[in-house]
């Protein structure tokens, strides 16, 4: 018997998409995308399409094991969750009862964007415990600063709009790769006469079919924002008006960017000062026009200050106020669920701490994990790790530090995955987690404002769990007695739609089990969605705010702009951005995917000094670590650029050695968030 069974896609992408998944005798045998749903419109990308294979992939992890053999090696043995639990349960006792309950560390992120398996009952376990609180950092929180001093809050125009724009500038965002259902909005907005710019260092495939793409350095996109507003002001084209009704601060702003030439943006950015101009008449003129900015712009040293004056751009020229103008980076704050009840932070004050607990930053793992934060001791250390939903064995940065950490024989560590990964291979107690076709979860988005529920399509395999269900028996084994510990699936989500906010006026756990996705109330049924049309935002003065006093562009240190002391050394800037077929790192039990991560592009002229052919075998290195690829030659790469897709598995690597090897542990401009773009780096031909 064939039936369609509903799910949502649960990966770490801006599309959050409706999944149909085709069920044959019990066995799902093809995932298609809902064409009912406004933005998934029947269509999945080519990850997902190729889903079911990694659902019923021979490596998945099925029962919950025990570390045998040294760290890291990855032999385990087989035991029950009985035993997994309390062993589990008695370790971190003695642990918190030894070193104090902060000197344990909850690690996770978005390997699934579900907020039940993502941020319920594990932040109530933690808080419970009174263990050190993780800042999540690792993808967005430098944007995230960023327009919240801009704007407030994360709201966007939504991807349904762009088909009304006539000027659209994907700027940092790789959209085919990494937001591939914004695209057919941007082919219909092409049909009717659309400009595509494309502001991107590396010729992405998106790069490549916009009618202009400007191949910015990398970390100099506020200069260009910045020099934008220079010609706006100066040659009229600035609407004043909405200025000076909804925005603070843009007066001395003006007066500041006169420095902003075009023939000094240009030396920056590497665009010609011709380039910048026409640009800049376009996005003022050829109406509406509209930003998408992806979080590429803010993986540098430079990311926040960039995006703050990006996202000032729709204010100078009034383009919020237009059916396909304005800008989008996130949508997130469309979903003012109820987290808090979610994830009981006054637990805390019950803890054995008694009080809010110290927040390390998930970007400086490697550091955190050897004891120091920038060299000031940390106290209590590190000695439990509880890892889900994230594998920072591959993706966090200055890979060796992580790795070191990870292989201390004093640090008990706890994974909770799907498959093996270069975390899971450090891991003292492994379990088995349940896919998103498997479980019952909650999706908000951030690229789009329809909320979805899932409930599970398949049954899990072997004795894979949910997180949910781990965390309530981990509780339960730890004596926790607070009845938030009972709550049952069903129990959480009505807790999270519990929200007194009109933009989930509504929305039930009935109506959303007959629906499955329904919009947010941002607008009345029916209208677009204007989120600062009407000069409402939300910040501090309620206003749109220009921070006069941090627009003010210095290259990043570690750039080829920045002049820093190693250029001598380490001359090439390494732009290791997100590739089509992988998802951050996982779907990195794939050979095919670990051998296209095992390549590196670069311009023919940095190849030829390097005595480099295609398809020779190289190492790229810095002071960080070293990495052996194969050598690809491509003539659209800017010369000074390399580029290695991520994120592979380390242990799919030829030489066992991630690309994270060579990226840094500093902090960006705001917001603590990692640096991966800012990377520089040598190449040389490896040995034979
Ligand atoms: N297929 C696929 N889809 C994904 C992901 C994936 O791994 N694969 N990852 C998901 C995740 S976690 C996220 S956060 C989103 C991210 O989505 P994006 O932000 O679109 O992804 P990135 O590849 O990080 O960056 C986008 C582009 O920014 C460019 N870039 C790098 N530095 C600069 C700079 O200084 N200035 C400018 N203007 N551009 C720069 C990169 O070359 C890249 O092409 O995508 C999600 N979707
Ligand atoms: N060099 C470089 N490094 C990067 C980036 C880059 O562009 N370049 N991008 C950065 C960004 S933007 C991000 S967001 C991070 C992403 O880093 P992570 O958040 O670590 O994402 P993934 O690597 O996809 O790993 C997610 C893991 O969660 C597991 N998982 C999925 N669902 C579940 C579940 O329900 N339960 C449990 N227990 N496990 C589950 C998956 O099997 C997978 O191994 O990487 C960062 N690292
Ligand atoms: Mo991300």
């Amino acid at each position: 018997m064939t039936e369609l069974r509903r799910s949502v896609c649960a990966l770490d992408c801006p599309d959050t998409c409706a999944v149909l998944v085709q069920v044959e005798d019990g066995r799902a045998t093809k995932l298609m995308g809902d064409p009912h749903h406004p933005v998934t419109r029947g269509f999945l990308c080519a990850k997902v399409t190729q889903y079911l294979e990694r659902e019923y992939h021979p490596r998945r992890l099925l029962y919950p094991q025990r570390r045998v053999g040294p760290k890291g090696e990855g032999r385990f043995e087989r035991i029950s969750w009985k035993d997994a639990v309390a062993e589990i349960a008695h370790r971190l006792q003695s642990i918190a009862a030894e070193f104090g309950p902060e000197s344990i560390l909850p690690y996770s992120y978005a390997g699934t964007m579900g907020l039940l398996n993502g941020s319920s009952m594990d932040r109530r376990f933690f808080h419970r415990l009174g263990a050190s609180r993780l800042d999540r950092t690792i993808c967005s929180s430098t944007g995230t600063a960023a327009l919240n001093l801009t704007l407030g809050q994360r709201t966007g125009t939504e991807p349904e709009q762009f088909a009304h724009s006539r000027c659209i500038i994907a700027w940092g965002a790789s959209v085919l790769n990494t937001n591939v259902h914004l695209w057919p909005f941007i082919v219909e907005a092409r049909r009717a006469g659309a400009k595509l710019y494309v502001i991107d260092p590396l010729p992405t495939k998106t790069a490549r079919l916009a009618d202009v793409h400007l191949a910015i350095n990398p970390g100099s996109d506020a200069a260009l924002a910045l020099g934008m507003m220079h010609i706006l002001f100066r040659d009229g084209l600035a609407d004043r008006e909405f200025l000076r009704q909804h925005c603070d601060g843009w007066e001395r702003v003006e007066e500041d960017v006169k420095a902003y030439t075009p023939t000094k943006v240009s030396a920056w950015t590497g665009l010609s000062a011709e380039q910048i101009k026409t640009l800049t008449r376009d996005y003022a003129t050829i109406r509406p026009s509209i930003i998408r900015m992806n979080y590429g712009i803010q993986r540098n040293e430079r990311g926040a200050l960039a995006c703050h004056a990006v996202s000032l751009l729709p204010a100078v020229i009034g383009s919020w106020k237009e059916v396909g103008g304005g800008f989008q980076l996130s949508t997130s704050s469309g979903f003012p669920l109820n987290r808090a009840a979610l994830e009981r932070p006054e637990l805390q004050n019950v803890s054995p701490l008694g009080r809010e607990a110290r927040l390390l930053n998930m970007a400086e793992l490697g550091k955190i994990l050897a004891g120091a934060l920038d060299d000031m001791p940390l106290a209590p250390p590190v000695k439990a790790l509880v890892v889900y939903n994230s594998n920072p064995g591959a993706i966090a940065p200055n890979q060796n530090r992580v790795h070191d950490g990870l292989r201390r024989e004093d640090l008990f560590t706890v994974v909770l995955e799907q498959f093996q990964t270069d975390t899971a291979r450090f891991a003292d107690i492994l379990l088995p987690a349940t896919t998103f076709l498997e479980h019952t979860d909650l999706y908000a988005a951030y690229g789009h404002y329809h909320l979805q529920l899932a409930r599970p399509a398949l049954a899990p395999p072997g004795e894979c769990r949910p997180n949910v269900d781990v965390f309530r028996d981990l509780a339960k084994a730890m004596g926790f007695e607070d009845p938030c510990f009972d709550d049952t699936d069903d129990d959480l989500l009505r807790q999270a739609l519990d929200s007194p906010h009109p933009f989930l006026k509504g929305i039930t756990l009935e109506r959303l089990e007959a629906e499955s996705s329904i919009r947010a109330s941002v607008s009345p049924e029916g209208t677009p969605y204007l989120p600062h049309a009407g000069g409402v935002f939300g910040t501090p003065s309620g206003r749109c705010e220009f921070h006069p006093e941090r627009l003010k562009y210095v290259p990043p240190k570690e750039s080829r702009l920045g002049g820093q002391d190693a250029l001598g050394s380490y001359p090439l800037e390494l732009i290791s951005a997100k590739m089509e077929r992988g998802l951050n790192s996982t779907f990195g039990y794939r050979e095919d995917l670990n051998a296209a991560c095992g390549e590196a592009s670069f311009h023919p002229e940095d190849a030829a000094a390097r005595s480099i052919a295609p398809g020779s075998s190289v190492r790229i290195f810095n002071r960080r670590g070293s990495v052996r690829l194969t050598a690809r030659l491509d003539a659209a790469l800017k010369p000074g650029i390399v580029s290695i897709p991520s994120v592979g598995w380390p242990s799919g690597a030829v030489d066992g050695q991630g690309v994270n090897v060579l990226t840094s542990d500093a902090l960006s401009d705001l917001g603590g968030g990692p640096v991966f773009y800012s990377c520089l780096v040598q190449a040389e031909l490896a040995e034979p």
